[in-house]
């Protein structure tokens, strides 16, 4: 049975150590660098070069749906990249998203401001058949979005890099799908990978695209892809010339979200701390020792990245 190194900065490893080891030998990085006996490594931002060190590296597991992280290391050895997949995770997403548009579109950010100043005023009511919701990334977490608000009642569009067919969905692709998308598109959601194709994606001039003939008064982002996704200046010149009239942020240029950004005090933004959906170690390491089970019996690994196209 291969050992597993895990190494995981930014939040505490103790829970995926204890469940990993019920089955496995692991490893705490820093111990174990360049150990033979180590197959797989499960990590989360790994220190750059840690993993091309282990000369017999079977498989890497990100204990992410996103890969970017991993990416971010120029000596990353060949070895697959499976990622997370997982219903427990794509239930957050999905609850995080339901919870964002609703907001939105029920006007939240109004009776809150009405509420401090104990104003009684009910403003017009639209229905969710009147907005579309334009969800960019169409892939395991954009599709679950996407179904769930179609069965809460918005229009929804989507768009992906090759074509893809949702049912009761408008979708686009490619280059040539963006614009046409956006000009469709009320409340953008964004769930790409970081790629260097998706990188500044969220550009003043992407947002300037969006649809703003609404009965929302204006067009809103919710982006709970990643933050490199998004240029944060642009975005807030966006809600302060009206181009966007609000803004859900999951996620930031740089995180933590520094003390000093204008985000967090902006009264048409909203911040949660890359917590759109997290990853619980109760329900993905099972998974991923079964995949280590598997793989040793001769089994393909599931959910591997595909490396040239970077997620
Ligand atoms: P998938 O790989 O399943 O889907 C990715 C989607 O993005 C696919 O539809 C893909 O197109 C599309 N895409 C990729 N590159 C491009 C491009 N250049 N142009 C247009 N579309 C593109 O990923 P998941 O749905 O599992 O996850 C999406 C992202 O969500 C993760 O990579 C991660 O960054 C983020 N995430 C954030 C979390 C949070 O808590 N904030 C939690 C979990 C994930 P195609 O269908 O053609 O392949
Ligand atoms: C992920 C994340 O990629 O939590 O899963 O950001």
């Amino acid at each position: 049975m291969g050992k597993v190194l895990l190494s995981i900065t930014g939040f505490n490893p103790q829970r995926w150590y204890e469940l990993l080891s019920a089955e496995r030998e692991v490893v705490l990085e820093p111990e174990g660098a360049a150990d033979p006996s180590i197959d797989y490594a499960v990590v989360w931002k790994q220190k750059p070069g840690l993993l091309a060190k282990l000369p017999n590296l079977k498989a890497i597991f990100s204990i992410g749906a996103g890969v970017d992280h991993l990416f971010a290391d120029p000596n990353l050895p060949a070895a697959p990249i499976v990622r997370v997949v997982d219903e427990n995770l794509t239930q957050h997403m999905v609850e995080y998203v339901l919870w964002r548009v609703f907001d939105h579109h029920r006007q939240g950010q109004l009776y809150r401001a009405q509420q401090t100043k104990k104003a009684w005023h009910e403003p017009p009511q639209r229905p969710a058949a009147d907005i579309s919701v334009g969800i960019m990334g169409l892939g395991n977490l954009g599709r679950a979005a996407a179904e769930a608000l179609k069965a809460a009642g918005f229009r929804v569009n989507g768009w992906s890099r090759r074509p893809q067919e949702v049912a009761g969905v408008t979708t686009f692709s490619g280059d040539a799908g963006l614009v046409p998308f956006l000009n469709a598109t009320d409340i953008l959601v964004v769930l790409l990978p970081l790629t260097e194709a998706t990188k500044g994606i969220i550009s003043y001039g992407l947002l300037k695209e969006l649809r703003r003939r609404n009965g929302l008064g204006g067009a809103v982002l919710i982006n709970a892809g990643r933050g490199k996704l998004q240029r944060d200046a642009d975005i807030l010149r966006a809600l302060d010339d009206g181009t966007l009239k609000e803004a859900s942020l999951d996620v930031f240029e740089v995180e933590p979200l520094p003390k000093t950004s204008p985000m967090w005090n902006h009264p048409k933004v909203f911040v949660t701390p890359h917590a759109a959906a997290t990853s619980d170690p109760t329900h993905l390491v099972p998974p991923m020792l079964r995949q280590m089970d598997a793989f040793e019996r001769g089994e393909p690994l599931e959910n591997v990245v595909d490396r040239t196209a970077g997620y």
